[in-house]
């Protein structure tokens, strides 16, 4: 039997991926951090909770991924954990490089003093090409991050195409696009417009308050996504390959969609915060994934539509099962309004 370590297993890509791998027949170990209350909702809504071997790591430590490495002895580590939130970087931006960037490195060192042989995924991002402005981003478009959780994740990008050509060890990196789905973190874009819409629809809330209606980006559906981590790491050789849907939207169109939806006019119910706008913004993403599509096999069926039916649908149905009485492993209810947090961008 196949054995897989992900580190970072509590987050989106870590529950899809996990269930991914259980399905194919891995063992699975996760890694998760020691928090004051426990996150292990996605696992638990996705029915794998039970079914993962979970290991105590934190990415700033490295004998915790040592150990982790010698208690679940990986044919494939998929290292998935980082400080993923972009707007959070620009408040912590020593913290995000210390995790995002540094921790690779630590898996990296870990492995090739461990076992050169375990294969490596390393959760790249499209955020490394930042304002670099080509209309469509392939993998040998160049990269010009434009927040310190980029240019962390571009530093460890870097290591591990260094460690592949320095050691050989089998390390790929997956420049993946945004991928959302019900599962995602609530102070990202896309969840944070679903889960608004859902609750004013049910009459919970009156508004939404957002940033930059302006940005694109390339929103391709996580499920689909985690499939592509694994066929990386199946290939003869190792290699770092874009994932996108290869189609564009704005914010503005996401929030329409997503009222529409619910038969709302967004107009009336959305404010523009400039709180929510970061210092600096990547304008517009939309990837190429040909190669991907070539060499692995690999393609969107999720477009942006369904995705946001598929997202709007489903927090829908959550708040009117949790308005009925009902409780289950859900992130929202206990999700703190964000009217109370300062942000940065009002403070300078
Ligand atoms: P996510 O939901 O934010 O999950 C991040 C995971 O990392 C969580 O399990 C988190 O644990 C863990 N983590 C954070 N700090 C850690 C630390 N110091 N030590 C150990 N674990 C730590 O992110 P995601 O959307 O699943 O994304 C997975 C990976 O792909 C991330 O590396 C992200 O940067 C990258 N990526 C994401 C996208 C996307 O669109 N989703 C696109 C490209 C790349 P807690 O639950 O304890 O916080
Ligand atoms: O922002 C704009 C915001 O935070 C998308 C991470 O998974 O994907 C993600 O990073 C866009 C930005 O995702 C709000 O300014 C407007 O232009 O959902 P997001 P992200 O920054 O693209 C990449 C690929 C990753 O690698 C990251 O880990 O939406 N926006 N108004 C807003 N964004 C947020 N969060 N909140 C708003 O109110």
């Amino acid at each position: 039997m196949k054995r897989a370590l992900v580190t970072g297993v509590s987050g989106q890509d870590g529950a899809y991926l996990s269930k991914f791998l259980l399905e194919k027949g891995y063992r699975v170990y996760g890694t998760y951090r020691r928090l004051s209350t426990p996150n292990f909702w996605r696992l638990q809504h996705l029915g794998v909770f039970e079914k993962i071997n979970l290991i105590s790591c934190d990415l700033i430590d490295e004998n915790s991924i040592t150990e982790a490495l010698r208690i679940s002895r990986p044919n494939e580590v998929y290292n998935l954990a980082a400080q993923s939130f972009v707007g959070a970087s620009f408040e912590q931006p020593t913290g995000t490089g210390m995790v995002t960037g540094l921790g690779v490195t630590r898996v990296l060192e870990a492995v090739r003093q461990f076992d050169t042989g375990i294969r490596v995924y390393q959760a790249s991002t499209s955020e490394l090409y930042g304002t670099g402005g080509r209309s469509k981003q392939n993998e040998g478009t160049p990269f010009y991050p434009a927040s310190p959780y980029a240019a962390a994740k571009l530093y460890g990008h870097h290591m591990a195409r260094i460690y592949r050509d320095a050691y050989g060890i089998f390390a790929c990196n997956g420049i993946l696009f945004n991928h959302e789905s019900p599962l995602r973190g609530l102070e990202f874009v896309t969840r944070k417009i679903s889960n608004g819409v859902a609750k004013i629809a049910l009459g919970i809330e009156k508004n939404l308050s957002l940033g930059n209606l302006d940005a694109k980006r390339d929103w391709g559906y996580a499920p689909e996504y985690v499939r592509s981590m694994w066929l990386m790491l199946q290939q003869k050789m190792p290699d770092d390959y874009v994932i996108a849907t290869g189609e564009s939207h704005s914010v503005r169109e996401f929030v329409s969609e997503a009222f529409n939806v619910a038969g709302l006019d967004w107009k009336k119910h959305v404010k523009v915060d400039r709180k929510f706008m970061r210092p600096l913004e990547v304008n517009l993403l939309r990837g190429d994934s040909r190669k991907a599509g070539k060499k692995l096999g690999w393609k969107p069926n999720v477009k942006f539509r369904e995705l946001v039916r598929i997202m709007v649908e489903n927090d829908m149905s959550l708040w009117r099962r949790w308005m009925d009485g009902e409780h289950f492993p859900w992130d929202a209810p206990s999700y703190p309004s964000e009217a109370n947090i300062l942000s940065r961008n009002l403070r300078v």
